[in-house]
């Protein structure tokens, strides 16, 4: 079970997170894995528990307070996070910005934004202290252009592109890598989530194409964190082959 290095992914407990632990137990890192459902995490825990050494935390990212003494008091087997996959995030709606919903873009962006920063905040300034460490912000191709009804959504990813940046550049001192990794139309729980469980529309976003897989980016999350140092994956944009843009997807029905 020995590997140097130990990686923090949020929103582990499905879609891209969930693939990328899966990946990353296989290559035998330690994995400290977030959610906040914890039948997923006692389930990864027993199952990707057999590969590596693995330790579970459950927190509302929303929730600054839980999201500090988690990542505070964890054993110290586990205190040295070298790795870390800023990665849970959703969509709430897709409407018109005169017909969206207060609930739906307070959540855009206290999940996909103020949650993203609380738990760096709780990490950052250790990589700090060791001057090493390596950041991956889970970002979009919504981050890089917007589309007609996602106004707030990729407002919240244009954000996650603004902080990975910043970040790379008020790390760069203390040679700590930042990138971020953009995915476009991927097949996961995000579309059930956006659509509030209605699983006929959630299905339809993928149909017609091949959408990416969740193991795809975990591939991309797994080639970028085993570069060599000098190497940093700043920013990366994939979309699937089917996809030329957030509204352009060519369609076989
Ligand atoms: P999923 O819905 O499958 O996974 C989302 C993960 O985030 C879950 O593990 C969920 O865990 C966690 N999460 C959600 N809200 C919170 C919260 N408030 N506190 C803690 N954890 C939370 O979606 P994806 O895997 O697709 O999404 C992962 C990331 O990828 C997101 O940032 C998304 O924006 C981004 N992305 C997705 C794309 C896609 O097409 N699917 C494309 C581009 C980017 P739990 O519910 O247990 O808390
Ligand atoms: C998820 C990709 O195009 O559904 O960030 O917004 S999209």
């Amino acid at each position: 079970m020995e590997n140097a290095q130990t990686v923090l992914i949020t929103g582990a407990t499905s879609g891209i997170g969930k693939a990328t632990a899966e990946l990353l137990a296989e290559h035998r890192f330690n994995l400290i894995l977030c959610g906040r459902r914890q039948e997923r995490l006692n389930m990864l825990q027993d199952h990707l528990g057999k590969k590596t050494n693995v330790h579970t935390l459950n927190f509302d990212v929303r929730e600054k307070e839980a999201v500090f003494k988690s990542i505070q008091n964890l054993p110290t087997s586990f205190s040295q996070i070298d790795i870390l996959i800023n990665n849970a995030g959703n969509a709430h709606g897709l409407d018109t910005i005169d017909e969206g919903s207060l609930d739906d873009w307070d959540a855009m962006l206290d999940i996909n934004v103020k949650g993203l920063l609380y738990v760096s905040k709780a990490v950052v300034p250790k990589m700090v202290e060791r001057r090493s460490g390596h950041i991956i912000n889970i970002g979009s191709t919504a981050g890089k252009e917007v589309y007609p009804k996602g106004n707030v959504y990729c407002a919240s990813k244009h954000a996650v592109d603004a902080i990975n940046q910043g970040m790379r550049l008020d790390l760069n001192a203390y040679g700590i890598r930042v990138g971020a990794i953009n995915p476009g139309l991927v097949e996961t729980e995000f579309s059930d989530v956006r659509f509030k469980g209605d699983v006929d529309r959630a299905e339809k976003v993928y149909q017609g194409f091949q959408a990416l897989k969740p193991q795809d980016i975990a591939d991309i999350i797994h080639f970028t964190i085993t570069r060599p140092y000098h190497v940093n994956i700043a920013d990366l944009v994939v979309m699937p082959t089917a996809q030329a843009s957030s509204t352009i997807v060519k369609k076989e029905l």
